[in-house]
């Protein structure tokens, strides 16, 4: 078995806090997407969701099966052809499968990452223009695993027809890439449009895929499904008009709206790479989706995956599951699953417990918010050294509360025993704004850079919760008097 790849035995890594770690847990906390936030019907959906639940991402992976290769419109930051294995990014995919072969791959992954809850159809095209491979593939996978929920994103031009497809197959959750909602902008991020059997271009390509989507979120929300809206945010094009449709699609029913930052690199062979359109800043994302807060609920957790990714989100293990690596039939123990699941109830109401204690921690303090990363493989634990860290979680953290704000990809500093400095560029420009890195460990070397570069290092939190140990952290360094001081 590949090292990538969570053996059961890993749970041991879930462990509760260290003693001191914990606190009062008088309070409660509203400021993580937990049971108490929701009705509980949606909590029920969304509850082992990784992409649903900022929550659940902590404790569930999703997989990706590649059926769907074809597409029926042209978005100017799409290239389907180019493939890197090292990247992640929507559309990309090593190899594409039949439905029978995406069965056989769910199964052989179902039996080595207990994590697994979500199969989805994400492309390399559109699931629902390739519908036939994408319901097939549902259609073989229920009857193996009834366990599993599905999930399919799509451009949303053929959703109307497929509604009661959905339906029939228990899709609890759609997600529909939704640009704009004034087609004069759509022109500007779709070159053509396939509809009924003729190329639509310009802005009557872009009319028909707008009012194709919002009758799909529509009838899709009159069904109960929860429907996700992605939004790719293209600065001057559409970034400040993502505010309109935030508005309109909470009006429509949408669950979540989740605002990606554009991916634009001429070595991509997409039209926005190569005319050199460029992508949002973090800081830039974070301004929109600060101005977004107050609409319908965003969304900061995503990872733009593969059309074949595997695993937690920001741990690909695709090429662990190629299907030269697949098992003919793979031994699959649902044991190993329910075992995994019984543990995350434990861990969560054990995590509740902390975040109410932090929430407690930061209200006595008065100082400036702060931005923070932190070193994690998952659980909502610090438990990873600096050198391992393949991207930071960044929250951010004032007296109302510490918050979870998005993640910056950067590369692992430690190459094998040694650091590397050009890593270290890399890592410091991921960490721009940040004021303090949390790590489960970090060498002398590496926090003297940090420390001339301004952020400060610290590993005296390992294996805690990560709301905890920062909220601690923050009522300590700005002189506040704790409980748990
Ligand atoms: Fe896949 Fe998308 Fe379903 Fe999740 S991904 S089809 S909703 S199971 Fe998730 Fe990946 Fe972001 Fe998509 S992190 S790109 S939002
Ligand atoms: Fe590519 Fe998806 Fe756009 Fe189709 S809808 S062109 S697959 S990004």
């Amino acid at each position: 078995m590949s090292r990538n790849v969570i053996p059961l035995s890993s749970l041991t890594r879930i462990r509760p806090p260290q003693s001191g770690g914990g606190g009062c847990a008088s309070a409660s906390c509203g400021s993580s997407e937990g049971s108490g936030d929701m009705p509980a019907h949606i909590w029920d959906k969304v509850k082992d969701h990784p992409c649903y639940s900022e929550e659940a991402h902590h404790y569930f992976a999703r997989m990706h099966v590649a059926v769907a290769p074809a597409c029926n419109i042209q978005c100017n930051y799409c290239n389907r052809k180019y493939d890197c294995a090292n990247e992640s990014r929507p559309g990309v995919t090593s190899e594409k499968l039949t439905p029978e072969e995406a069965a056989r791959k769910v199964m052989a992954v179902a039996a080595k990452v207990p994590q697994l809850s979500v199969l989805g159809v994400a492309g390399p095209g559109d699931s629902l223009f390739d519908w036939r491979k994408t319901f097939e593939t549902f259609r073989l996978v229920e009857q193996l695993l009834p366990d599993i929920k599905f999930c399919i994103s799509t451009n949303g031009l053929a959703l109307p027809d497929h509604i009661e497809r959905i339906v029939d197959h228990n899709i609890d959750h759609v997600t529909i890439t939704l640009n704009t909602v004034d087609p004069a902008i759509g022109a500007a991020i779709y070159p053509w449009v396939y509809f009924n059997g003729k190329r639509y271009t310009g802005i009557d390509g872009a009319r028909i895929l707008h009012e194709r989507q919002m009758e799909g979120l529509e009838a899709l929300t009159a069904k109960g499904i929860l429907v996700k809206i992605n939004s790719v945010m293209i600065p001057g094009v559409n970034d400040q008009h993502l505010l309109e449709v935030n508005a309109a699609i909470k009006a429509k029913g949408a669950f979540l709206h989740n605002v990606l930052p554009l991916i634009s690199d001429p070595a991509h062979g997409t039209a926005y790479g190569l005319s050199g359109q460029r992508g949002p800043k973090p800081a830039e994302l974070k301004e929109l989706q600060d101005k977004l807060a107050g609409g319908a609920n965003l969304m900061r957790h995503c990872r733009q995956c593969r059309a074949d990714a595997v695993g937690m989100l920001g741990e690909d293990l695709s090429q662990d599951f190629t299907l030269d690596k697949l098992p003919e039939s793979a031994a699959y123990d649902p044991e190993p699953r329910r075992l995994y699941r019984e543990v995350v109830e434990q861990e969560r109401a054990d995590r509740a417990q902390a975040l109410a204690a932090a929430q407690v921690e930061v209200a006595r303090a008065l100082a400036p918010a702060q931005l923070v990363a932190v070193c994690t493989k998952g659980g909502g634990r610090i438990n990873q050294h600096f050198g391992h860290a393949k991207e930071f979680q960044v929250f951010e953290v004032d007296s109302l509360g510490v918050r979870f704000v998005g993640h910056r990809k950067a590369d692992t500093y430690c190459q094998g025993g040694y650091g590397d400095e050009e890593k270290l560029d890399v890592v410091l420009a991921a960490l721009e704004g940040i004021s303090t890195v949390f790590t489960a460990k970090i060498g002398r070397c590496p926090k003297n850079d940090l420390k001339a570069a301004g952020i400060e290092a610290i590993d005296l939190y390992p294996f805690e919760y990560i709301e905890t140990a920062v909220a601690r952290w923050y009522a300590e360094a700005f002189g506040i008097q704790t409980a748990t001081a």
